[in-house]
């Protein structure tokens, strides 16, 4: 029997089926809560596959007590929480779930365009404080158009580009970063200096590595229009928070839509303090039907890995 741990309870239970079928043994982690570091330690000890979120910090330590394992699976495409390198130099292989959330989490991207440009948590708020509908005060709720605005997309991968295919219909003109260059119907590229000052929304897009760590901060906050969005779902760090914290209390954006955190699962007190922050918990990827894919994408890696192939979303072949 093979040995898989499985670090999260997102995966769904056709996936665990599969798994079981195939001859794996599962230890589920049933604590309801992210393991700890020590107990991650302990646990991938016996273990020959690893099912992981993108909660468990895979780092050295973790791969050098997991002398059995085969295969990091992470559930999720972020792989920024594993140490890849220094896995696959110990032949170990490392997977992620790449397309399947891409439509989720530019739907999300949407949801959080649309939800600060139309100051939809103060309206919402109103209306459950019963402070709505007493007359038509004209200057209330008065959010912005996107027709006509300028979306800027910082990394135009899979994501940003389904963000922009979106953003298009609502007659949105793209603006868009990417490390190679790339001529598309989409939207033009751009360097990132002129892209945080042309755009009225700016939407991160970027995994979170070395170079994209507080790629906004201060000094690129002020190089934004004063009354810019900004919109992040996609890796906390990619922001300094303290900074975007200093630069709402000066009075900065329109408005900032985050699904991310750059201390999950822990959140910055002070983004609270804001009316104009809308923020989700982590939620781009969580639709049933992305799940579902996602566990599936994770259990095809782990199945292919024992079965002598190469498994098909290692992210060292990740465009
Ligand atoms: C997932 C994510 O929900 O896929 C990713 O990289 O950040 C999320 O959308 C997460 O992977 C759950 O582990």
């Amino acid at each position: 029997m093979k040995k898989l741990l499985i670090t999260t309870d997102l995966v769904r239970p056709s996936a665990l089926q599969r798994l079981e079928q195939a001859g794996f043994l599962i230890e589920q982690n049933t604590t309801g809560r992210l393991l700890t570091h020590q107990e991650l330690r302990q646990r991938v000890q016996d273990a020959d596959a690893v099912l992981c979120s993108i909660g468990d910090s895979i780092d050295r330590a973790i791969i050098d007590a997991a002398s059995r394992v085969k295969i990091f699976a992470n559930f999720g495409v972020g792989f920024n929480n594993i140490d890849w390198q220094y896995a696959r130099s110990k032949g170990i292989f490392v997977t992620n779930t790449p397309d399947v959330l891409t439509d989720a989490t530019a739907d999300i991207t949407m949801m959080l365009i649309l939800a600060v440009a139309r100051r939809y948590r103060e309206a919402e708020r109103l209306m459950r404080d019963g402070k709505s509908f007493i007359g038509w005060a004209t200057l209330r709720n008065l959010g912005i158009d996107l027709r006509g605005k300028t979306l800027g997309i910082v990394g135009f991968g899979r994501i940003g580009q389904a963000v922009a295919q979106r953003a298009k219909g609502f007659g949105m003109k793209i603006l868009f970063t990417k490390r190679t260059p790339l001529t598309t119907d989409l939207g033009q590229q751009v360097s990132f200096e002129t892209l945080l000052q042309e755009s009225d929304v700016v939407s991160i897009h970027t995994p979170l590595t070395e170079s994209t760590r507080h790629l906004f901060g201060r000094r690129e906050f002020e190089k934004m229009k004063p009354n810019a969005i900004l919109i992040n779902t996609a890796r906390g760090a990619i922001i300094n928070e303290a900074d975007l914290v200093a630069a709402l209390r000066a009075g900065r954006f329109f408005g900032v839509g985050l699904d991310v955190y750059e201390f999950e699962p822990t959140v910055t007190a002070e983004l609270f303090e804001f009316e104009r922050v809308v923020m989700m918990p982590h939620i781009g990827a969580a639709t049933v039907e992305t799940r579902e894919a996602m566990s599936r994408l994770c259990a095809d890696n782990l199945i292919a890995a024992f079965a002598g192939q190469t498994p098909p979303n290692l992210v060292w072949q990740t465009d």
